[in-house]
């Protein structure tokens, strides 16, 4: 051992450190690695009545010609945050009146949206190709991809985005682009394309899936969607009156209510949720459903990330 100096201490070499930019590894009060996920996250739970109600007031009041999306961030209540919903993924209502328009960009973050109200009018214009959004379709609008809104329809059109914009945030490759014609309006309609999964496909689906083997997610359909390199969407059909098995996983869950009514605790917290709804079990939140009238649940999670970095877990 290096035997110390008669005059150094402890005390002048972490003065010496601070002006260095070096933290003393074997001091930290807190350390940098413990033996369980600390979750930080916490479960949380928004209203679709709560956020419809905020959009039809701010439909009278905020442009869209003005604003970039007429959107409602949920916000993840741990200290200090109001952004992301958790640490990689944030979700969104976003509300256009008939008339209006959200206008195109790109993004590097993936995003999507679950369609909660609208008719065969509101669409989203992906990569010049023009997209319809009917209740309970799934729009992808993959990272660089085009993609503005509009409502060529009869009434208001309510969805929910979900975007990995805090894993960008964290990782920091953030790029923007406005479209260069504002509007796509030269946007073609297309009858389907690998950006919609449309309802009634998911619908059918679920009739003939048969319970999935965990016990926990009801008669699953996971989508389709290759072209989302960090999320994967699952459909998940539960029948009223059942209690599927709790779930806890590193991944991110983030769940919207396409149909049906029950109730859920997440470690410890119980919400009651209806249609429209969203909540999220964060990182290695245990969490159960209790179903009280037949429900489609949608499901959003990192897991493909998770995957990726050898760190997906699951309870067994
Ligand atoms: O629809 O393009 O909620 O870019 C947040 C950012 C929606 C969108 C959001 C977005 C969008
Ligand atoms: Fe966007």
């Amino acid at each position: 051992m290096a035997s110390p100096t008669q005059t150094d201490s402890l005390e002048a070499l972490y003065g010496t450190l601070a002006t260095q930019s070096f933290d003393a590894g074997w001091n930290k009060v807190t350390p940098s690695l413990y033996p369980e996920p600390k979750k930080n996250y916490l479960p949380a739970h928004w209203r679709y009545r709560d956020g419809r109600a905020a959009l039809e007031r701010a439909g009278h009041l905020v442009d869209t010609e003005l604003a970039e999306r007429r959107n409602l961030i949920m916000f993840n209540p741990r200290e200090g945050n109001r952004y992301s919903t958790s640490p990689t993924l944030v979700a969104a209502y976003q509300m256009l009146l008939p008339g209006e328009h959200a206008r195109s960009h790109r993004h590097t973050p993936n995003a999507l949206r679950l369609i909660v109200e609208g008719d065969a009018g509101s669409y989203t214009a992906v990569d010049g190709k023009r997209i319809t959004m009917l209740p309970g379709d799934v729009v992808l609008t993959p990272s660089w991809s085009w993609h503005g809104h509009g409502n060529a329809g009869n009434i208001p059109a309510y969805w929910i985005d979900y975007l990995d914009v805090p894993l960008v945030h964290a990782l920091e490759p953030m790029f923007f682009e406005p479209h260069p014609d504002e509007f796509e309006a030269s946007a073609v309609p297309v009858e389907s394309s690998p950006f919609r999964i449309p309802w009634t496909w998911t619908e059918a689906e679920l009739q003939r899936a048969k319970a999935e083997s965990s016990g926990r997610f009801g008669r699953e359909v996971t989508l389709d969607t290759p072209s989302l390199r960090t999320m994967r969407l699952h459909m998940d059909a539960h029948a009223a009156g059942t209690k599927p098995a709790p779930h806890r996983t590193t991944a991110t869950n983030i769940y919207s209510v396409v149909s049906g009514k029950g109730n859920t605790t997440i470690d410890g917290t119980t919400f009651d949720w209806e249609r429209g709804d969203v909540f999220v079990a964060p990182s290695w939140r245990p969490h159960q459903h209790r179903i009280e009238a037949d429900a489609v649940l949608f499901r959003v999670t990192d897991e493909p990330l998770m995957e990726m970095l050898g760190m997906l877990r699951e309870e067994a």
